[in-house]
């Protein structure tokens, strides 16, 4: 290539690097800073993130103002000749003692920080917070609320995620159920994971704390101001990690305890009659509601899955062969694959529900029923 051809294309990798740049800041609302804090912890957190940006500030225009001074003014060109020091106890001294100073400056404030942050004493209500692939699930255990008990589940709707529809507000960070607390209230979470460690993170109060399967963590925060704060699952957790988002609103403590009387209303509607005897189109209704809420995001609404690792439902040998195979599956899981034990997460009308529709969904036509006592008995 000649030097020509060379510098051709130089400017045109240039105007095009300008050209990215230009276009994905007109594209992009551009944000710049972390999302503004709703509990005290999180503007620590803000304010730490601000302190350390001075510093760093500050280092990088010292180092490189003395680099370039020394550059310009020590070049060779000015006739300069190179000093030929060494072993300075001075210099050696003062380039120890800086940083720490340095260092201390930034390890005392983030210490505070973090022991303050650790405090989960105290609290005002209790939720525990299970992630599951790909949902969280709340338990309201201690406090105003108590026995509150609900699945979160994305909201957005498939059709933005296939791009047949244009893209919401709030794509991929909406939920059906909402966590919601009061305002003013200390609220203590204890995160836990029922299949691989998720993370639950929800940045403008500060928290970001791993849900391990097998442990229980925690984290807290007190909420001063109401409104809806968004985050998302922080640890790689599998094919939807990206798909199972966490919306907790804050309200006032009127509204909350509206809420609460609201929520145990619906959860008092949902405990089924133990003896209700079900039919085929109960369980098939009830069932498809069941599938789509659990189910839909491996084996497809199609129930066709996606090979190889989710396996097709509609006409497989477990959905309809004999029904025990079919309910042991779907209780207990397959041990090794992402086949969940939805026995922990279902009630046994859910179950009982869902394996009708499975059995007589798309082409399956097993056309027989599985009734709650079935599920109930198969549990022991
Ligand atoms: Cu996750």
């Amino acid at each position: 290539m000649t030097k020509q051809a060379k510098w051709a294309n130089m400017r045109q990798l240039a105007g095009l690097l300008v050209l990215v740049a230009v276009s994905g800041l007109a594209q992009a609302e551009y944000k710049l800073n972390f999302q503004q804090p709703a509990t005290k912890m999180a503007q620590n957190v803000y304010d730490l993130h601000v302190w350390m940006m001075y510093i760093c500030g500050l280092i990088f225009v010292v180092v490189f103002g003395v680099m370039f001074y020394s550059v310009f003014n020590h070049r060779k060109s000015s006739g300069r000749a190179a000093a030929t020091f060494h072993e300075s106890t001075k210099v050696e001294i003062l380039w120890t003692i800086v940083p720490t100073i340095i260092l201390l400056l930034m390890a005392w404030p983030v210490t505070v920080t973090l022991l303050e942050m650790r405090d989960a004493s105290n609290s005002d209500i209790t939720i525990k917070v299970t992630g599951y692939q790909w949902k969280w699930s709340y338990d309201y255990l201690k406090g105003e609320g108590e026995g509150i008990k609900f699945m979160s589940v994305l909201s957005t709707p498939q059709e933005q995620i296939h791009n047949t529809a244009p893209k919401g507000e709030h794509y991929l960070l909406e939920v059906d159920n909402p966590v919601v607390v009061p305002v003013g209230k200390k609220v203590r979470v204890l995160t836990t994971a029922s299949d691989v460690i998720h993370a639950w993170f929800v940045p403008a109060l500060a928290i970001k704390q791993d849900a391990i399967p097998g442990f229980i963590r925690d984290a807290a925060f007190r909420p001063d101001r109401e409104g809806t704060f968004r985050g998302q699952c922080a640890e790689l957790c599998g094919k939807d990690h990206a798909f199972m988002p966490i919306v907790v609103e804050v309200v006032s403590q009127a509204k909350y305890t509206a809420w609460v009387a609201e929520q145990q209303k619906k959860m008092a509607a949902l405990i089924d009659d133990p003896n209700k005897v079900w039919t085929l189109p109960e369980l098939v209704k009830r069932g498809e509601a069941v599938y789509l809420a659990n189910c839909v995001a491996c084996h497809q609404v199609t129930g066709k899955g996606l090979a190889p690792v989710f396996p097709a439902l509609d006409g497989s040998k477990i959905a309809t062969g004999p029904k025990a195979g079919h309910l042991e599956i779907v209780t207990n899981g397959k041990p090794g694959t992402a086949m969940a034990a939805f026995g922990k997460q279902l009630s046994d009308a859910e179950l009982a529900a869902v394996i009708t529709y499975e059995r007589n969904a798309w082409s399956n036509k097993a056309g027989d029923l599985v009734q709650p006592n079935e599920i109930k008995a198969a549990r022991k």
